[in-house]
C-alpha cells in the first residue's frame, strides 16, 4: 500500500465530501499550467495510485477572462501545449474543455464518474465563484491544492495581513519546513479508467504552437524553467542592486511564467536559496518571490474587495476621502491614458513601453499607477483605470500580484502614511522628479521609444 507523501498531504484541503466515483481522478488545472512541480498534480497522482485509479488533467478555457487578450491566450495556449506534451510522455491524458468550469464540469465528471475531483488554489473572485457552483453540482469528493505558495495561503495565515512586516516572520518560521525539493510525477500505472469518448463534449484538440515567440517569450514550462536557471546563474548576484533601475535589465523577467503557472515559485526560490550566492544575493530577491508575492495571496484571498477602495486600510479611506474634493491639475480619460497621451513624457514611455512590450518595469509601475491616482478625477476611477490597463496589456496581469500592487499604489494598502498633500492625502508619493533621481529617465524613455 502506498505510503502517503506528508508534504503533499498538508498543501491539501478537502472542500467537499461527496460519493467517489470508479472512474479516474480528475485534476482541474487553472492556475497552476504545468506538468513539473506541482502539488496539484503530485496529490491527484498520489491518489490515484492508492485508490488505483486512472489519472486525467482537463482544463476549462473561456473566451473572456478578466480583460486578456489574444496576445495573453496565444502565451498560455503555447504553454499548454508544452504542458500537455510532458503529461503525454507520463501517459496522463489531458482535456480541454471550451466552456466555463462551473458549467460543463459537472456533467464531464458525472460521464466519467470521477473519483476525486482536485483544483488547484487561486484567492481571485471569479476562481472562487466557479468553485462555489461547482461544490453545488458535483457529486464526487473535493480536494484543493495550494501548487502556487511555498506555504499554503491558508496556512500560513488565517487574517488579511497588515504589512510585509506582518507576514514575513510567519513565513520565515515555516519557511525551512515548506522549502522542500519537490517529488517527481511518475509514469501513471492505471491509464485513464474510462473507457468511453469526449465526442459529445465541448472539447478542443489544437492548443498553441509550442516554439512560437509571444512578446518575445517562449511560452511553457520548459522555457520558464530555462529562463529561471538563466536568471539565478547570470543575474541574480546583481539583482539587489539593479532591480530598482528601469535601464538596467536587472529583474528576472518572471512574472509571465509565475503568472501562468508553467513555473513553480517553489522551484524558483529552490534555484535560489541553492546558488552559491551569499545570504545578502539571495535575500532581497526571496523577499520579493516568497514574502511580496505571497502576501498579495493574502489580500486577495481575505480581502474581498481587493479591487476596490473598499478594500483600502481606513486610514487611506479616510485621507483619500478628505482629498476627495481638492482640484485635479490635469483629469485624462481611459482612452488619453490607454494612448499614453499626457502631459509627461516619462509616463507616457512606460505606457507605451506596456502596450509594445506587455511588460513594465516593477519601479516604473508603482510611479504609473500613482499617476493615475493625480491625474483622474477620484480614487475610484484610478483604480478602474489602472486595473483595466494592467490587465489588458500586462503579459503578467490578470494576478493577484497586479491587483495587489495597484492597491499599494493607488491605495496603501500594505504601506503607511506619508507627508499630506493634495490629492494623495497621505498616500506615498512619487513623481517624475523622484524618478530622475533614481535613473537616467531620458535614457529609458528613448530605449522605450528605439524598441
Ligand atoms: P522580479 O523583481 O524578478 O521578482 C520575481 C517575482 O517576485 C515576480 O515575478 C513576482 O512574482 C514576485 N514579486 C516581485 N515584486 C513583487 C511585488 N511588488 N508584489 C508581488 N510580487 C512581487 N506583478 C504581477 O505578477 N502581475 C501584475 O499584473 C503586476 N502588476 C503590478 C502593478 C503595480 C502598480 C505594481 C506596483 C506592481 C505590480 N506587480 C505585478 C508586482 C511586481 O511589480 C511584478 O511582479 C514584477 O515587477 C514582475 O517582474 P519580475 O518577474 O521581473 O520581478
Ligand atoms: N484560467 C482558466 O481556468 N481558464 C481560462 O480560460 C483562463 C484564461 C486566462 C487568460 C489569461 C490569463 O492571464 C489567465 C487565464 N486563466 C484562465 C487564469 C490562469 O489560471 C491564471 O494564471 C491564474 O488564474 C492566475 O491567478
Amino acid at each position: 500500500m502506498e505510503r502517503r507523501n506528508s508534504d503533499m498531504e498538508r498543501r491539501c484541503r478537502r472542500l467537499k465530501n461527496g460519493r467517489p466515483g470508479e472512474g479516474p481522478v480528475v485534476y482541474w488545472v487553472s492556475r497552476d499550467q504545468r506538468a513539473t512541480d506541482n502539488w496539484a498534480l503530485l496529490w491527484a497522482q498520489q491518489e490515484a495510485i492508492i485508490q488505483q485509479k486512472g489519472l486525467l488533467v482537463v482544463f476549462c478555457l473561456i473566451p473572456e477572462y478578466l480583460g486578456a487578450t489574444s496576445v495573453h491566450y496565444a502565451f498560455m495556449l503555447n504553454g499548454m501545449a508544452v504542458m500537455r506534451e510532458k503529461l503525454a510522455e507520463l501517459q496522463i491524458p489531458f482535456v480541454l474543455l471550451e466552456e466555463s468550469p462551473h458549467e460543463i464540469l459537472p456533467r464531464f465528471l458525472r460521464q466519467i464518474d470521477a473519483h476525486v475531483l482536485v483544483t488547484d488554489f487561486d484567492p481571485l473572485r471569479i476562481k472562487r465563484q466557479w468553485k462555489q457552483q461547482l461544490l453545488k453540482d458535483v457529486v464526487a469528493p473535493v480536494y484543493e491544492v495550494d501548487a502556487h505558495n511555498v506555504i499554503p495561503a491558508w496556512l500560513v495565515s488565517d487574517k488579511k495581513e497588515y504589512a510585509a512586516y506582518t507576514l514575513r516572520p510567519k513565513i520565515q518560521r515555516l519557511l525551512d519546513d515548506y522549502l522542500t525539493e519537490l517529488p517527481e510525477l511518475r509514469v501513471h500505472p492505471f491509464g485513464l479508467g474510462y473507457s468511453g469518448d469526449f465526442s459529445q463534449l465541448p472539447c478542443r484538440t489544437e492548443l498553441g504552437i509550442t516554439q512560437q515567440k509571444v512578446l518575445d517569450l517562449i511560452a511553457g514550462e520548459v522555457a520558464g524553467l530555462d529562463a529561471a536557471q538563466l536568471f539565478v546563474n547570470s543575474r541574480l548576484a546583481e539583482y539587489a542592486e539593479n532591480r530598482n533601475n528601469p535601464c538596467i535589465d536587472g529583474q528576472s523577467g518572471l512574472s509571465p511564467y509565475l503568472h501562468f503557472g508553467h513555473l513553480s515559485p517553489q522551484r524558483l526560490a529552490l534555484l535560489a536559496s541553492r546558488s552559491e550566492l551569499s545570504g545578502e544575493k539571495i535575500e532581497p530577491f526571496l523577499e520579493e518571490l516568497i514574502v511580496r508575492r505571497e502576501l498579495s495571496d493574502n489580500f486577495c484571498l481575505y480581502e474581498p474587495q481587493y479591487d476596490a477602495f473598499a478594500g483600502f486600510p481606513e486610514w487611506a479611506q479616510k485621507t483619500l476621502n478628505e482629498h476627495r474634493n481638492d482640484p485635479r491639475e490635469y483629469v485624462y480619460s481611459l482612452q488619453d491614458l490607454e494612448a499614453g497621451e499626457t502631459h509627461e513624457q516619462l509616463w507616457n514611455a512606460c505606457q507605451i513601453d506596456l502596450v509594445r512590450h506587455g511588460k513594465l518595469h516593477g519601479y516604473l509601475r508603482m510611479y504609473w499607477a500613482k499617476k493615475i491616482l493625480e491625474w483622474t478625477s477620484d480614487p475610484e476611477t484610478a483604480m478602474e483605470y489602472a486595473i483595466t490597463l494592467n490587465d489588458r496589456y500586462s503579459l503578467d496581469g490578470r494576478d493577484p500580484n497586479g491587483y495587489t500592487g495597484i492597491a499599494w499604489s493607488i491605495g496603501g494598502v500594505h504601506d503607511r502614511a506619508w507627508r499630506e498633500r493634495p490629492v494623495f492625502g497621505k498616500i506615498r508619493y512619487m513623481n517624475e522628479a523622484g524618478c530622475r533621481r533614481k535613473f537616467d529617465v531620458p535614457g529609458y524613455i528613448a530605449s522605450v521609444l528605439s524598441k
